[in-house]
């Protein structure tokens, strides 16, 4: 698979899935989540509604629709809250894993992931950073392209240098 890094807005990407830093209980947000219920439009959370009546646990992924997105699916993942004590960071690369193995099962071969857990959600950047390509290069997917999008450039200059 594939990795990349652009700097740019996820619900812009011309990718089959684009994944959302949800929170459990999947009704929506702000941050990344805000925007991909804005974009998408109300289909997403009537989706949500239907088909995770109790939410989603912390570290899992589950897919949408992308309504009126360019994307195919939302693949929604609940990261870890550092700023509510929710410091294991298996957690945090569950997140990856699980959303890649929605993908599979969607038949996905492009996705877009934002930083899970690196905004409201508290987890430091760079921590968040190296657990996603390192979890991205070390699950065994039928996923293509994995795209890393950088909401600004500091993100950016921060996921291309560990990019290598
Ligand atoms: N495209 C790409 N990345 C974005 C966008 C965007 N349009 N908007 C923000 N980011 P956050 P979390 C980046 O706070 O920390 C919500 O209310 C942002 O710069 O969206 O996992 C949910 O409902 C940051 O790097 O998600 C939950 O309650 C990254 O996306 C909670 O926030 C994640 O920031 C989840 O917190």
């Amino acid at each position: 698979m594939e990795i990349e890094v652009v700097e740019g807005d996820i619900t812009q990407q011309d990718v089959d899935a684009v994944v959302n830093a949800a929170n459990r209980r999947m009704r929506g947000g702000g941050g990344v989540d805000g925007a991909i219920h804005a974009a998408g439009g109300p289909e997403i959370l009537a989706d949500c509604v239907r088909r995770f009546p109790q939410g989603l646990a912390t570290g899992d992924a589950g897919w949408t629709t992308a309504g009126l997105m360019p994307a195919r699916w939302v693949i929604h993942v609940v990261g870890p809250n550092r700023n509510a004590g929710e410091t294991d960071r298996s957690l945090l690369t569950s997140c990856y894993r699980r959303a890649l193995e929605v993908a599979d099962g969607l038949g996905a071969r492009s996705i877009a992931f934002p930083l899970v857990s690196a905004g409201v959600y508290g987890w430091p950047k760079e921590d968040a950073v190296d657990a996603a390509l390192e979890t991205l290069r070390a699950t065994p997917t039928s996923v293509e392209l994995a795209r890393m999008v950088a909401f600004g450039r500091p993100a950016y200059e921060l996921i291309a240098a560990r990019l290598g």
